[in-house]
């Protein structure tokens, strides 16, 4: 059957409507259509094709993917080689750079006018893609810059590659290359996802891009989540570009190739350490991740003034970040306890520079963790530091493996006090049972009882509460207030004027709020938001200590676990009478009247229960609601409750109301009853 005109017309407009689509959505980050419609319009497209079979063209948005997997690699001939680049580590072996651009350029002393193009160096793989006629036809990996591998089923798969350029003035033949990598929260959700189903994950996104571009079947390519910057131009026959990088890549965007957004022209080698700065301190902010800048002298006279040194332009260099990884050695596995006594193994290392610091400890996380990485003792690791984040290890290199290393296990007793530590069947962290009779988790919960969002007690560091502790001198919070001047200054690294100091913010801190205090007990869930919310709730500290678990679960965002961690901290006789001694010593707030006070509203002594999914709201939406009315809303039904809200798939809470003859409403009855209260 051959297909009517219209129908070739209407393919046609299709297909140019994806591409734009696309281009808006990929290469200028700003689509035109919500993601319904651009899935309507492939979806037509993919009707028609499968109508008309013999319309599909290889460069049709819905030709992504081959269904045959390739049996080996082809090798790719780099006519144009794809360089390497120089790298440069300090500030000065950039101005060694730039001296050197500058003497063989004959420019003056300082040469600020000499323009550089700046973009991030990412960390994924290099590739070239061949247009022909404005179509792809050819994918490559770099290989060794001279020959690389044949991956155009691969890069085809990759959304961000045009199939297609637009616009009519691209050159008959174009090769553009660029990076290939895997933004940072594909990289995460793909590994959870390979873990979870006990398949193989990646090390680093670089390794995952890498990896992703080597497969023989594109389908595998297909389910990465893939994406592309484009950065300089290979081979070009036809047509002609501007004379300067930046406005070249410009003219690639136009085309619907996609360039990275940071790149930027600056001036000089103040410029580009400005850029390199700037760069930086983004870094850990960035969707991918980069391991430094690329600087090009933008003029491309300047640059063929230049020319190479073997295969490295004297044009370009890169500015390396600090790196995130390096290997070390473990010297020893050991378990720390936390404020809540969880046991967390940590990792002593042989200091390593990394991340821009020293680093001799690392996290495993927890048990689970650390058997999952079978860290051991001699091991070689690589250690990981990005941003502000704690050191971990990321994995063990196998081979590098001493004989005899042996396996860390969990302690059955503390390390610190001896308590027997407890796993819950269902938690991933094992806690030290001894509560607060463990110094561990004393010292941890005065670090947090006197830190800046708690009492704020300025200069009672880590070191000076665990020697406190350590010389049994502050068991409680209470003790704090008891230390004076004179034992102060004795202690280790302590002079006069620093306890003088120590004293004065002692005595300070006793003037507080009820939200800092509530923080500062540490109650297990009870983070500064919860504390502000427990505080203006109830306003006074009496009335939080006597709440129930249906009062506390009133307060917006408590939920019945919380709710029960607050109650069996009251509950506790050793806590309260801390609460009083610190009253005592003077710690006082001020209180002030619940800012809702349960008999108020139209639904005051009424309880509900919400299920299911509500359409218009969300049932936290609909629990603020109901508790702004005077409403309570509780986690179970019971022949106390007065209504049942149900919303979609609603489930045994709805069937229980309805057995025990409670009333049940919908969505629509809810609103009814909020909009007459
Ligand atoms: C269902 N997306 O890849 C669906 N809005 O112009 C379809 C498309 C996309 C998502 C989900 C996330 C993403 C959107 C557009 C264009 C290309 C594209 C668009």
């Amino acid at each position: 059957m051959t297909a009517p005109r219209a129908t070739k017309d209407e393919l046609e407009s299709l297909r140019q409507q994806i591409r734009h689509h696309n281009y808006r959505y990929h290469v200028l980050d700003d689509p035109e259509v919500p993601d319904a419609e651009y899935d309507r319009l492939m979806r037509q497209l993919q009707a028609i094709e499968s109508e008309y079979p013999e319309l599909v063209t290889e460069d049709s948005p819905t030709q992504r993917v081959g269904d045959t997997p390739i049996s080996a690699f082809g090798t790719v001939q780099h006519q144009v080689p794809m360089l390497s680049l120089d790298n440069a580590f300090a500030p000065d072996e950039l101005r060694e750079f730039h001296r050197r651009v500058s003497d063989r350029l004959e420019l003056e002393e300082g040469a600020d006018q000499l323009c550089y193009a700046a973009e991030p160096k990412l960390d994924g793989a290099a590739v070239s893609l061949l247009y022909e006629g404005g179509q792809l036809v050819r994918g490559a990996t770099r290989g060794d810059g001279t020959s690389g591998e044949d991956i155009t089923h691969n890069v085809r798969t990759i959304d961000a590659v045009p199939l297609r350029l637009i616009g009519e003035d691209f050159p008959p033949t174009l090769e553009v290359r660029g990076e290939v990598f895997m933004p940072k929260a594909g990289f995460e959700a793909y590994n959870k996802k390979a873990e979870k189903e006990g398949e193989k994950t990646f090390v680093n996104p670089r390794n995952a891009a890498a990896g992703s571009l080597r497969q023989l079947d594109p389908k595998l390519t297909a389910e990465r989540p893939l994406d592309v910057y484009v950065y300089s131009v290979g081979r070009i026959d036809g047509g002609k570009l501007p004379e300067t990088h930046s406005e070249i890549i410009k003219r690639l965007q136009s085309w619907g190739l996609k360039t990275c957004p940071e790149s930027a022209v600056v001036e000089g080698v103040e410029g580009c350490l400005a850029y390199y700065e700037a760069l930086g301190a983004k870094r850990d902010s960035l969707p991918y991740e980069i391991d430094g800048v690329v600087y090009k002298v933008d003029n491309l006279l300047q640059q063929r003034e230049l020319g190479f040194v073997s295969r490295a332009p004297r044009w370009a260099i890169a500015h390396k970040f600090p790196a995130q990884e390096e290997l070390t050695t473990v010297e020893g596995i050991e378990f720390q306890v936390g404020r809540t006594g969880a046991v967390t193994p940590v990792a002593r290392l042989k200091p390593v520079f990394v991340g821009g610091v020293t680093v001799s400890n690392a996290t495993l996380h927890n048990i689970d963790e650390l058997h999952r990485k079978d860290v051991r003792v001699g091991d070689t690791v690589t250690i990981r530091r990005a941003g502000d984040v704690i050191p971990e290890v990321v994995g063990v290199i196998a081979s590098r493996r001493p004989k005899g290393a042996r396996a860390a296990q969990l302690p059955k007793q503390c390390p610190v006090c001896g308590s027997a530590v407890i796993r819950e069947s269902d938690e991933a962290v094992a806690r030290c049972s001894g509560g607060l009779y463990c110094s561990a988790q004393r010292a941890e919960a005065l670090k947090h009882f006197v830190s800046r969002k708690a009492m704020d007690i300025e200069g009672l560091g880590s070191k000076l509460i665990e020697q406190l502790v350590a010389a049994d001198r502050i068991k409680t919070p209470a003790d704090i207030f008891q230390l004076n001047k004179d034992e102060l200054a004795g202690m280790e690294r302590m002079g006069d004027k620093s306890a003088e100091n120590l004293v004065d913010s002692i005595e300070e801190s006793r003037s507080t709020t009820l939200q800092r205090f509530l923080y500062a007990l540490g109650i297990r869930e009870v983070g500064e938001a919860t504390a502000s919310a427990l505080a203006s709730y109830f306003g006074k500290l009496d009335a939080i200590q006597q709440a129930t678990e249906e009062e506390l679960v009133e307060v917006p965002d408590v939920g019945p676990i919380v709710a029960s961690r607050i109650r069996s901290f009251f509950d506790e006789a050793h806590n309260r009478d801390v609460i009083k001694a610190l009253q005592d010593f003077g710690v006082h707030w001020h209180e002030s009247e619940p800012q809702r006070s349960p008999s108020e509203g139209g639904l005051s002594g009424k309880t509900f229960v919400l299920t299911g999914t509500l359409s218009n709201m969300t049932r936290d939406e609909a629990k603020q609601k109901i508790q702004a009315l005077g409403g309570k809303v509780t986690g179970s039904v019971s022949k106390k409750t007065s209504f049942v809200i149900y919303g979609d798939k609603a489930g045994s809470k709805l069937a229980k109301a309805q057995d025990l003859g409670v009333e049940t409403i919908d969505e629509a009855g809810l609103n009814a009853l909020l909009a007459e209260s």
